[in-house]
């Protein structure tokens, strides 16, 4: 194991061994199998991505350093686990992830061997994972669990909507979060109305050029 690895354990496990309150503690755990993912997962692109849901739209912060905590309430981390390549890493991720606070962690992995969401869920069990299908082949890998060792998904990229999902979990016991979740839904629905309108009345040609 390297060294790089072997100290991402050794924090995880001592930032479980804290006693923090559950204020200072990031709400939700997301981790992805490479970096190449983070696009896919985070910050989308014409499709956006967890980190817009949960930044832009739900007003949550990311946790860089557990010892200094954003003043948001409501917070995420962000990880890179690989299954295959950091099997340790994506054990002891799991196995902490409770004592470290953490209520539901988002899992994306690429590839037809998407094993990073299905095996987390496994690990970290009964915390509830939603598993992120990186690419269209990576579905079946992630949701192909058998009877008894359940997950939950989203569909291929749609990383935004695990975000979303995960949220609705935390707004089942945190009234602010709903809030926020309603927020957002009425901002979604008038912005597709504008769309319409807009298309409507410039015609195709005039609304594609100024998209
Ligand atoms: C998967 O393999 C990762 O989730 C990623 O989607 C894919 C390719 O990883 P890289 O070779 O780009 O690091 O485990």
């Amino acid at each position: 194991m390297s060294d790089a690895e072997r100290d991402l354990i050794e924090a995880l496990e001592a930032e479980a061994a804290t006693d923090r309150s559950a204020a200072d503690t990031p709400d939700i755990g997301i981790i992805m199998g490479s970096d190449s993912d983070l696009e896919t997962m985070m910050t989308g692109g014409r499709r956006r991505g967890a980190y817009d849901a949960l930044v832009d739209e739900l007003g949550f912060a990311e946790v860089t350093d557990y010892d200094a905590p954003p003043s948001e309430r409501f917070t995420f981390e962000t990880f890179v686990v690989s299954a295959h390549r950091t099997p340790d890493l994506m054990y002891t991720y799991a196995e902490t992830a409770p004592a470290r606070g953490l209520e539901v962690i988002i899992a994306g992995a690429g590839g037809k061997s998407a094993d990073l969401p299905n095996m987390t869920a496994s690990i970290a069990y009964p915390l509830p994972v939603i598993g992120v299908p990186v690419q269209e082949k990576s579905v079946d890998s992630v949701i192909g669990m058998p009877v008894g060792a359940p997950i939950v998904a989203v569909d291929a990229g749609k990383s935004f909507n695990a975000a979303l999902f995960a949220a609705q979990i935390l707004a089942t016991y945190h009234p602010e979060i709903e809030g926020r979740l309603l927020d957002f839904h009425d901002r979604q629905r008038t912005a597709v109305a504008e769309t319409s309108r807009d298309l409507h009345e410039q015609g195709t040609a005039e609304f594609a050029e100024r998209r």
